[in-house]
């Protein structure tokens, strides 16, 4: 099946099954924030280290073995350390820049220690994602007003969770969300961000399943226009009928909304299960085929030894990395800093 999907009667009453999970799952979170005891949404935030558990301990592992009984970075480390990077998720071709880049240390610096090797990784992947647009500034320009962010991506990978998250935070730091209801094709998608809505604190725009999802998009940003707010962000439908029609359809929410604001969406966030590792490069593949993708958020990197894929996708196209997703509690979308990701990867 096409990451777009089609879908038998079967499927969808399994996806009927986990919409409705998904709003009791959303539910059971608002529930636990009244007072009522729900483990999932108890604890403490998750920090960086602990959300990349096992992404750090799959490839420390796999480079102790690559540089194991050997003092000096020759060919044989170089050609484990490929191997190690390949299979951590990070793909072939941005391992290989990594490789070229080691060689050219190598040969630069004649003798080069495997206890140095870290820390020249994790340099020279800095350098990488730097070149991808990682600079580590503000994450939007609310200068703009209101700022109009498009959230796209695949069905399932989080993009209605990353929303939410995203509009408590900015909430929670004095600023004014709308959150704009255009996933009008899948029943329970609506109702999964009124929830969020309530959650966050913040306003929603909505009409009924089935509605055009461009005229949601319109009415938000109108909406956002009219009350002066700072942000609107857009939740877009994972999947459609086929991959023309979703195109069509991007195409179409961002003409319609340049009628309100002219150089909307100002961010086009590409969201990206990280746990699907190379799927996820398809993923972004069709998807910046199909609209201007401006940024990247990573979900799911708790419970993955995928984690690699955030530095393989941003260096393969050029986009960078706003945000990454550790956990399903509000604090766990994180900024993405480059440092302390490699850092906490690598070291
Ligand atoms: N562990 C973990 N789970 C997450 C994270 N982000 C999202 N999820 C979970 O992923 C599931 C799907 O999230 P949604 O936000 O509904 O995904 P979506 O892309 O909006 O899906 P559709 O509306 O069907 O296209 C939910 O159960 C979320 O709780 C994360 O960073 N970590
Ligand atoms: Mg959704």
């Amino acid at each position: 099946m096409g990451i777009f999907g089609k879908f038998g009667k079967k499927a969808k009453d399994a996806e009927k099954v986990k919409d409705a999970e998904k709003v009791k799952d959303a539910e059971k979170v608002k529930d636990a924030e009244k007072g009522k005891k729900v483990k999932d949404a108890e604890g403490e935030e998750t920090s960086l280290d602990e959300g990349l558990k096992k992404t750090k301990m799959s490839i420390f592992d796999k480079l102790s073995h690559a540089i194991v009984g050997k003092s000096v970075v020759d060919d044989e480390v170089l050609d484990s350390i490929e191997e190690a990077l390949i299979s951590s998720d990070i793909g072939v071709e941005t391992t290989q820049n990594i490789i070229e880049r080691l060689e050219a240390r190598v040969a630069r610096d004649k003798y080069l220690s495997t206890e140095e090797l870290n820390r020249i990784l994790c340099e020279e992947i800095e350098d990488l994602l730097d070149a991808a647009g990682n600079s580590h500034v503000e994450p939007f320009d609310f200068s703009k007003k209101p700022y109009v962010i498009m959230a796209v991506g695949v069905n399932g990978v989080g993009k209605t969770t990353t929303i939410g998250k995203l509009a408590a935070q900015l909430k929670n730091e004095g600023k004014k969300v709308i959150l704009g209801a255009a996933d009008t094709f899948r029943a329970a998608a609506v109702d999964q961000l009124v929830i969020w809505s309530e959650r966050a604190g913040v306003d929603i725009v909505k009409q009924e399943m089935g509605s055009d999802p461009a005229s949601v998009a319109y009415d938000a940003v109108k909406s956002a226009v009219a009350k002066n707010a700072d942000v609107v962000i857009i939740d877009t439908a994972g999947r459609l009928h086929n991959k023309v029609n979703l195109m069509n359809e991007l195409t179409k929410i961002r003409n319609v909304m340049r009628k309100v604001v002219p150089d909307a969406p100002h961010e086009v966030l590409l969201i990206i299960d990280g746990s699907t590792g190379q799927n996820g490069f398809l993923q972004a593949k069709e998807f910046t085929k199909a609209t201007d993708v401006t940024a990247l958020a990573v979900t799911k990197l708790d419970g993955t030894a995928k984690g690699g894929v955030v530095i393989g996708i941003s260096d393969q196209f050029h986009i960078p990395v706003k945000f990454i997703g550790i956990g399903e509690k509000i604090e766990d979308l994180k900024l993405f800093d480059k440092k302390e990701f490699i850092e906490s990867l690598f070291k």
